[in-house]
């Protein structure tokens, strides 16, 4: 990890706690990479534990964003040793000290908690309101992502689409020795939390009648063959390369926050197991954004049909229900043209970074 403290002049620190699994890293740096990249931020990516860095962003220590590693008893520092853009992502709680030292800034720093992504109602009427802190001359503004115009926005790159343009889908199939993409086989990705019904899916594709390959990134399984079914595990892809599995994929199976997002630029169906909650709160969330998907795909992409078998997949992929493969299955024709319409939908707007610069130039006095 670089040697962070002596950095004087900076423009952004982002403080990341990793609770679990990636998206804590994966948003934080997924973030700090087009702060730097795209609107030429100095940045610095503070994270209890690099760990997943590692696996997210093999090359992370060659840049554009300065990682450092945040350690429990973080020293006393100058004003001038702080940012003039805080993020505490989720909530992470800064460092007692550098707020003390934010405080002295004769510049007052823009300090900004990016929250979870959620698709509910509330999200609009809270995103942007600040918090003054109780002593000193602070305020936090709570920063959301989200899906409309009221939000924040999405975090997505600025080349995503020439990226996507210039992939060679066969050429990823031969990296990974994949079999070459047929008319009449379903390639489907599949990152899920240990508790997601996988047995009885696969037991499902094992029996359906078009022949299955379904791709497990990062899972550690083996591979095997069963009835029509073949699955195939492959490496945990760095953060860049997972779109290219998302792309290459008629279906793909994600979870918590930021592969959500990613299958969605991807424009193809997907189904997403939420982040589980206590008192299943996330049942609402996964609701919120169901409802919103379904107002998109009322008109001419698909019918109700359709849109009930994505419902109760999907509900069912969460543990309410059981899983149907035939219904969802006959129904990926409809809701292929559905993703595709989403994706252009939520791409007409400014993405997160682009959100959260504007944001915070209008703050910094
Ligand atoms: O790993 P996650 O379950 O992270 C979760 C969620 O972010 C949740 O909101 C949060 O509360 C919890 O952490 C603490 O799922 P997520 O958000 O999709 O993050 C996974 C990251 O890993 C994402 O950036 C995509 C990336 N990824 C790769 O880069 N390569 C891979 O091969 C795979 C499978 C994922």
């Amino acid at each position: 990890m670089a040697n962070c403290i002596s950095l004087t002049t900076l423009r952004c620190d982002i403080f990341c706690r990793v609770i679990d699994n990636y998206g804590d890293a994966g948003v934080c740096w997924r973030l700090a990479r087009q702060l730097a990249l795209e609107h030429g931020w100095q940045v610095r990516l503070w994270i209890d534990d690099p760990a997943p860095l590692a696996l997210l962003a093999p090359d992370h220590a060659s840049g554009p964003v300065t990682a450092c590693r945040w350690p429990t008893d973080f020293p006393a520092v100058t004003a001038d040793a702080t940012a003039d853009v805080v993020v505490e992502a989720f909530a992470c709680h800064l460092p007692p000290a550098y707020i003390a030292a934010m405080a002295q800034r004769t510049r007052v720093p823009v300090w900004l908690n990016l929250d979870y992504l959620s698709a509910e109602d509330w999200v609009g009427d809270c995103h942007g309101l600040a918090s003054p802190h109780p002593q000193l001359p602070l305020a936090k503004y709570f920063f959301f992502p989200g899906f409309d115009a009221q939000s924040g926005g999405l975090l997505r790159e600025r080349d995503y689409d020439p990226r996507r343009q210039a992939f060679d889908a066969d050429a990823f199939r031969a990296e990974f020795a994949l079999p070459p993409q047929t008319a009449n086989t379903l390639t489907v990705s599949l990152f899920s939390y240990p508790g997601a019904p996988t047995a009885r899916l696969f037991r499902a594709l094992a029996a359906a009648r078009q022949p299955t390959l379904l791709l497990r990134p990062g899972s550690g399984e083996r591979a095997f063959t069963e009835g029509n079914l073949s699955v195939r595990p492959l490496p945990f892809l760095p953060q860049i390369r997972y779109d290219e599995l998302l792309w290459t994929c008629d279906l793909n199976f994600v979870r918590g926050e930021d592969s959500f997002v990613r299958a969605q630029w991807a424009g193809k169906p997907f189904v997403w197991q939420i982040y589980p909650q206590a008192e299943n709160v996330h049942r609402m969330k996964l609701d919120a954004f169901l409802d919103r998907y379904a107002k998109v795909g009322a008109g001419d992409t698909a019918s109700n049909t359709a849109m009930q078998a994505l419902h109760d997949f999907w509900h069912a992929w969460n543990g309410e229900g059981v899983i149907d493969w035939n219904h969802f299955g006959a129904a990926l024709p409809e809701l292929t043209p559905l993703a595709q319409g989403w994706s252009e939908h939520l791409s007409q707007r400014p993405d997160l970074a682009t959100n959260l610069v504007q944001f915070c130039l209008e703050r910094l006095k």
